[in-house]
Order: C-alpha cells, then structure tokens, then sequence
C-alpha cells in the first residue's frame, strides 16, 4: 500500500505544482503579451515620427524655396533723371519698388518708395523708359495674364495714369 501512495502523492504534488506554476505564469505571459504589444505600438509611433521627419524636411525645403523666390530683385535704373544709375530692389513680399537716388549720393534716408507689382501673382519686375522722358519708368509683368503694368515717371508715376498692354503668356504649353 505504501508503494502505491507515494507515487500517488508525488503525482498529486506534481499536478498542484503544474496547476500552481500556471496560475503564476498566466499574469507574466500576459505581462510578455503587453509588453510585445507596447513595443508593437511603439515601432508604429517611430514609423509615424520618421513620417513626420520627412514631411517636415519637405516642408522646410519648400519654404526655403519659397523665401528664394521671394527675396528682393536687384535693378537699375534712372529714376531721378540725372542720368546715373539709381540702385533699385523690388520686394516681391509687399510689391515696393525701394530706391537709393543717385542724385542724393545714395543716401538711405532719402530713399524712394513706391507700391508696384505683386509677388503672390508672381509679378516680374523691370525698368525702362516706355513714354521717352528720358526717366525710366516702373515696370511690371505679369505672367498670369501677360499684361504689362507700367507706371510712367512722366506722370510723376502716377497710379491712376498708368499704362497696361496685353504681350505675351506665361503659360505656354509645349
Ligand atoms: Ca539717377
Ligand atoms: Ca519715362
């Protein structure tokens, strides 16, 4: 009799023991669950971040691309009509045309100003003297219409009195 309750009792021990090292595991295999899909999740916030990267990079070349586009044009031109070149920028942010006058030694205080033109409607600015004054004359072209927009010195660039001809698209297509 005592030869068959041993192996009885150490099955019995056996089998609590297995019961109790499932009842134990069951909580960490759940924990290694979690912790498999945390990391899971985690791999997918980093593909997400790393998307993120990307489109920031891309979106910080276009507005570097977009600040090119839109720094000051350099220009010559006489404006005062003392037959020397006057320095001339042309801010495509606001359209103003900002004029150093030779006759003034080109002095920043005495500058010029003037409001011509848009960059948003990617405006190309020019000087030439279109009404023969011998002054040049302020002017834009536009290639959303081909339109030339010329703000005459002989009407002391009067906005009112200025002249628009149709010449030309920018938007040719091959
Ligand atoms: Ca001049
Ligand atoms: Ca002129």
């Amino acid at each position: 009799m005592k030869n068959i309750i041993l192996p009885i009792v150490i099955i019995l021990i056996v089998v609590v023991f297995s019961f109790s090292l499932v009842f134990f595991l069951k909580p960490k295999n759940q924990t290694l669950t979690d912790l498999s899909h945390e990391i899971h999740l985690l791999g997918q916030q980093l593909e997400d971040l790393q998307a993120r990267v990307i489109s920031l990079e891309k979106m910080t070349e276009e507005i570097i691309e977009e600040n090119r586009t839109l720094s000051d044009i350099p220009l010559t031109g006489d404006i005062d009509g003392d037959n020397k070149a006057d320095i001339i920028v042309w801010r495509p942010t606001n359209g103003v045309w900002y004029i150093l006058k030779s006759s003034t030694g080109y002095n920043h205080s005495q500058s010029l100003r003037i409001q011509w033109g848009s960059g948003a409607l990617n405006d190309q600015p020019l000087i030439g003297d279109v009404d023969g004054d011998g002054i040049d004359d302020l002017i834009i072209w536009r290639p959303k219409n081909g339109v030339w927009y010329i703000l005459l010195s002989s009407t002391n660039y009067n906005y009112s009195q200025a002249l628009t001809k149709q010449w030309g698209t920018g938007h040719l297509k091959k």
